[in-house]
């Protein structure tokens, strides 16, 4: 029998989410020999339904991403805000009564809501997941009690955060989804397809570090940041808060191969809380996230529309 897990590529939770799942999946779902098939989503600029070809398992599951309508989905398991992108969505998922679709916007991690929702309903044993879920809270949820904590990156699950953020490969991808769920997290970061990819990844992130704190500015409580003219396309997201105590948002634009990127988030350790819904000023441009951080991408055509939109964010953000 086999499964199709559709996942939030590229990120811990969706990781550990999918790990989750495909665990549960070969425990409880799978009858004769389990065969599991994943495959990395990306948020993209256009709301579009996901594509119908993908659900092409006898089971099909999405995690950590957006919902579908299409009846070849089976289940489903989210807490982005932007999870309903196409008109008809959220009522299609108020009316659905199999008990295997599972939502909830105020939940810190996809991976700790999947596992206490099939724990809740089918008596799944979930006992041995529970460092992963408490890093998978403080790692999606930006729990960190510290921007240090956060920019230093001591802790093993704080490493292969940043493994994953980066990893373009897929067979990896998928070793370390089924690695989450069965190691203990300081054994994988200590594995050498991680630790040996990591090496050159900390050693950018230092970089990282210099080019926010040459390039990022402090304005009206929004730090903003073009990190384009470097070339940067991922950076730790908290660097800026290390650099910015007093920061209450920030903007920092990234070049993806493909895309421009516009980051949007707010201070996890506010001086002054946020008042803004990230989520929703993102929407407005396409793009997507959460109340507390999200994202735009926009083509490589247009770079003055990319300037453009950051600035109108900045503009926006800087009133309050
Ligand atoms: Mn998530």
């Amino acid at each position: 029998m086999r499964l199709r897990v559709l996942y939030h590529g590229n990120c811990f939770d969706g990781s550990a989410s999918a790990g989750l799942f495909a665990c549960f999946f070969r425990e409880r779902l799978a009858q004769g020999p389990a065969e599991v098939a994943y495959t990395a989503m990306q948020h993209k600029g256009e709301a579009q339904p996901i594509a119908g070809d993908l659900l092409d398992g006898d089971v099909n599951a999405c995690v950590d991403f957006r919902y579908s309508q299409d009846p070849r989905l089976h289940w489903w398991c989210d807490h982005h805000v932007s999870a309903f992108q196409v008109p008809g969505d959220e009522a299609h998922f108020r009316a659905d009564t199999s008990g295997r679709k599972f939502y909830d916007p105020r939940a810190k991690s996809c991976a700790k809501f999947l596992a206490n929702s099939l724990a809740e309903r089918f008596g799944w044993d979930i006992a041995r997941f529970a460092d992963l879920l408490q890093w998978a809270e403080i790692v999606d949820g930006a729990l960190f009690p510290s921007a240090a904590m956060a920019v230093e990156l001591r802790e093993p699950a704080l490493q292969l955060m940043t493994w994953v953020e980066n990893n373009r490969d897929r067979a990896l991808a998928e070793r370390f989804i089924e690695d989450l769920v069965a190691r203990p997290l300081g054994d994988i970061a200590a594995d050498a397809y991680v630790a040996n990819a990591l090496a050159p990844l900390l050693e950018r992130h230092g970089k990282n570090i210099e080019s926010m704190r040459r390039l990022s500015r402090l304005e009206n409580g929004v730090a903003f940041a073009n990190l384009i003219p470097e070339g940067v396309a991922t950076l730790n997201k908290f660097i800026v808060y290390y650099l910015h105590p007093e920061a209450r948002y920030s903007v920092t634009l990234l070049e993806h191969k493909e895309r421009y990127k516009i980051s949007v988030g707010s201070n996890p350790w506010p001086k002054t809380p946020r008042t803004h819904d990230i989520a929703k000023l993102c929407e407005r441009y396409g793009g997507g996230g959460h109340p507390a951080v999200g994202a735009i991408s926009l083509p490589k055509t247009d770079r003055a529309a990319v300037e453009r939109v950051a600035g109108e964010i900045v503009a926006y953000l800087q009133k309050g």
